[in-house]
């Protein structure tokens, strides 16, 4: 399989100043007629190549003169026009089968809507294109269809004009002035429902907002809105950014193969981050339907306004857009909590895939599908770069940087270094040193060793940076490190950014009284791990100022002790108490129920060398029946306190309750006794949120097969109509520790509402399965092969779900000997398949280097 390298980029030969689309939509088939105005750029080619894939060609014209079939070659993945001229236009009509598109790149039909994926490679699926992020152009485009069955047709830009035709079609044209790559082109066709609404920009120009969905979920879209207005309020705020069009269009639909899709005024979603309503939506669906429509449309300016030269640079725009989401988030909602919950995903994924033979720089150099670098090391570590680049200029001169970077590269496709050229240039800070962190990959160690003499208090930080995963030895970082020094009474004595840049250095502080307790790594402000002998875990949870290392203490303790455990069996009596101390606090109660979390499998196993799920799991197990049986009152008292079932508002105080009482209820339900039992089935039946629900229909399933069956029948029988909800039911069965998972999972597999097409119910079966670790991993070795199995089979329908699928296989070299052989045995007949996509062959042969 072919790999392609950063280093083989070369620069466009050809400009498409405009593109002009025509198409008809059919039930069969669709005609596509693309008009392109052509300037060649490099003197020295005389012949065009435009990316083509399985696209059915029926005519060209150059210069309106039509080609015979002398003057092009059709290639596998190409189109190649022989000696064109200097200035032209290309006009070229083809057919494509969106109805048969499975692999929802390109155009392709979600349920009975048209619909569109394009970046990273799917315009190529469309029509022959230069279809590459570097090339952009004008489009206009005219949507044709049948006008009963397709009332609404949408596509970027501002709606020019429509016509009706005498057949019953009718066409709409929409014309998009900012000059854009293929990537972006959108085109939406269907009859759908709408729920509209008006934002005035800072300037006051009007901008028309439309939510599309499916007719009936219209009142499901108000969140989606409110949030859409929030976000285009911060951006102007926080980054002076304006919106550019006269409308804003977003699509829901059921079939995509990610979350969403930033398409330049017209963004394609996921249905699962638009629609909600408390009765559907979790709490936790909420914050994502926030955060995930202010991450498309902070993409309006880095992404779409300013976008990547090429996809090696895709943390250019996805990192920052990601940076900016979550400080919008935080902005909005606790910044303690948005903080904490942003650093629990960085661990449980990027940490992951930094410690795996896939791991990769945020800026990688090589791929075979790009469509397996959507990752999280691009998106969440990305972010965390930026963040630190944030942290090292200050907020004023961050503000600075970033209206450079507008300015000097509004409407031009550019490179990580262009970034940080504006940071820099704005700041004067010189970041030379910091560039490291786009290009090595794995996640750096620190070792921190403490010393008090007279009153000189000494910090040595030794940097352990892991070799690449070819063996390369790698470089030391530059990063930004927030500490505290907080005296024995527990008062904070200085904060500062240490700045750290050699491999091991040291920092003083002098004019102490004693020997003060180290707040490290506050914030989060460098995306290292931190190894520290002195463990002052119990002060810190009560004294230091900073929430995340107030969290990050109560994690570590309670990580130590469960380590502690699977060695000796002891728990520490002293982490017991701190615990307790915790549920006595009077704090924010989202953040409360943070504190009181135990670390998740994923964090325990990051920590093992060879990774032993059984011993994890029943060490969790036991410090959860042993809490709950030393607090049960206290823990009563809680849940008493902060249940009410029939409160649905989602502001931040009952966010908090319900976040609370969750909690608490899943702490209590270690105990399997029959209060617990009534508990969850008292709050399953009264409880008006979906978020009381799912935890205790989740409950109800992990610890009783009685009341469990009970509670998930009604759930069924409520919501199957619901694709979206029913979501959860597979999710919760799925990663259900009950005996005869895998079997049941089997079952579901033909239950009426599931689907192999749908990429979210696929991900809620079988990918939430294959995280299972206790079922997944069985000895029997069922698991992986089942999983295995299921990759090649979908595979054949969408590559890019079976190379998500594929990813879960990325733990085989941590592996023990008797799982591994398992592992190995179902990773070989994988890679055996010989038409395998090469999204999975990339993945698994990676793994199994
Ligand atoms: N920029 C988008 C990335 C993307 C994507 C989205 C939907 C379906 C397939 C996709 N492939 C790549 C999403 C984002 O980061 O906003
Ligand atoms: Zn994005």
């Amino acid at each position: 399989m072919k790999t392609i390298y950063l280093k083989d980029y070369k620069k466009p030969e050809f400009k498409i100043n405009s593109c002009e689309l025509h198409f008809d939509l059919f039930e069969e088939f669709t005609t596509v007629i693309n008009i392109m105005s052509i300037n060649k750029l490099e003197k020295s080619e005389n012949d065009i190549r435009l990316d083509a894939m399985d696209l059915e060609l029926i005519e060209i014209y150059l210069n309106d003169l039509k080609l015979n079939d002398t003057r092009y070659i059709i290639g596998e993945d190409s189109l190649t026009i022989l000696n064109v001229p200097e200035s032209f236009s290309l006009k070229i009509k083809n057919k494509i089968y969106p109805q048969n598109n499975t692999e929802l790149e390109g155009l392709y039909k979600s349920g009975s809507i048209f619909c569109t994926q394009n970046e990273p490679e799917g315009f190529r699926r469309i029509t022959p294109y230069l279809d590459r992020p570097d090339v952009m152009s004008v489009f206009t485009t005219t949507v044709i269809a049948q006008k009963d069955k397709y009332p609404i047709l949408l596509s970027n830009g501002n709606k020019q004009n429509c016509h009706d035709f005498m057949n019953g079609r009718h066409g709409t044209t929409w014309h998009d002035p900012h000059p854009k790559p293929s990537y972006l082109f959108a085109l939406v066709a269907g009859d759908l429902g709408c729920v509209n609404d008006e934002y005035t920009t800072a300037s006051g120009e009007h901008v028309e907002l439309n939510i599309y969905c499916d007719k009936g979920n219209e009142s499901q879209c108000s969140h989606a809105m409110k949030s859409l207005k929030e976000s285009m309020a911060w951006d102007e705020e926080k980054y002076g950014r304006e919106y550019d069009l006269e409308i804003y269009n977003i699509v829901a639909v059921d079939s995509f193969n990610m979350g969403a899709m930033e398409n330049k005024g017209l963004n394609i979603f996921n249905s699962h981050y638009v629609l909600a309503d408390e009765d559907r939506a979790t709490d936790a669906n909420f914050m994502g339907i926030q955060s995930v429509i202010a991450h498309e449309y902070f993409h309006n300016w880095t992404g779409n306004r300013i976008t990547c030269r090429d996809w090696f640079q895709l943390t250019l725009k996805e990192g920052l857009t990601v940076f900016r989401d979550q400080s919008f988030s935080a902005d909005l909602n606790s910044r303690e909590v948005q903080r904490i919950e942003d650093v629990k995903g960085l661990r449980d994924r990027q940490f992951v895939e930094d410690a795996s033979p896939t791991a990769h720089p945020i800026q990688p150099n090589s791929y075979m599908s790009i469509n397996n670098f959507y990752t999280s090391t691009v998106y969440e570590k990305g972010a965390e770069i930026i963040r630190m680049i944030h942290t090292l200029l200050g907020e004023e001169n961050y503000r600075k940087a970033t209206d450079l970077y507008f300015d000097t590269f509004d409407g031009q496709a550019v490179r990580t270094d262009d970034f940080l050229w504006a940071m820099s240039k704005a700041s004067r800070i010189d970041l030379t040193e910091f560039e490291t962190w786009y290009h090595q990959s794995g996640t750096p160690t620190l070792k921190v060793e403490e010393s008090f003499h007279n009153g000189i208090y000494k910090l040595t930080l030794t940097q352990r940076v892991p070799n690449a995963v070819d063996g390369s030895v790698q470089k030391p970082y530059y990063f930004p490190l927030k500490i505290g020094l907080i005296g024995l009474t527990g008062k904070e004595i200085l904060e500062r950014v240490l700045i750290v840049s050699k491999e091991k250095e040291e920092f003083v502080f002098e004019g102490l009284n004693s020997k003060p307790y180290l707040s490290i790594n506050r914030d989060f402000s460098a995306p290292v791990k931190i190894q520290q002998s002195t463990k002052e875990y119990a002060f810190l949870m009560k004294h230091d100022k900073n929430s995340f290392v107030r969290y990050e203490s109560a994690q570590s303790f309670a990580t130590e002790t469960l380590e502690e455990m699977m060695e000796s069996g002891n728990i520490d009596e002293e982490f017991l108490e701190a615990y307790g101390y915790i549920l006595n606090l009077d704090i924010e109660l989202s953040y409360k129920a943070l504190l009181l979390e135990l670390p998740s499998v994923s964090t325990l196993m990051q920590r093992q060398d060879v990774v032993d799920f059984v011993p994890i799991y029943l060490a969790k197990d036991r410090l959860e029946r042993e809490l709950a049986a030393l607090y049960k009152d206290k823990l009563q008292e809680l849940y008493k306190q902060n249940h009410k079932p029939k409160n649905k508002k989602l502001d931040a105080i009952s966010m908090g309750q319900r976040a609370i009482k969750n909690r608490v209820l899943r702490i209590l339900s270690a105990l399997e006794n029959r209060e617990v039992i009534d508990m969850a089935r008292e709050q399953y039946k009264e409880s008006l949120t979906m978020t009381d629900r799912v935890v205790a229909l989740d409950i109800l399933e992990n610890i009783t097969s009685e009341e469990g069956e009970v509670a998930l029948n009604d759930f069924y029988n409520r919501y199957k109509d619901d694709t979206l909800v029913m979501n959860k039911y597979f999710a919760i069965l799925a990663a259900s520790h009950r005996n005869g998972t895998l079997e049941r999972v089997i079952v579901l597999e033909n239950d009426e509402v599931y689907d192999e097409k749908v990429p979210n119910l696929v991900r809620s079966l079988i990918g939430v399965f294959a995280r299972n670790y206790k079922h997944f991993h069985a000895i029997d070795g069922r698991g992986y092969s089942f999983v295995a199995h299921k990759i090649i089979e979908i595979d054949k329908i969408n590559p890019q779900m079976a190379s998500g699928l594929a990813s879960a296989f990325k733990i085989y070299e941590r592996l023990n000997n008797e799982n591994k052989e398992l592992m190995k045995k179902e990773l070989d007949r994988v890679l055996a398949v010989p038409s395998l996509s090469k999204n999975v062959y990339e993945i698994i042969s990676k793994i199994l280097k």
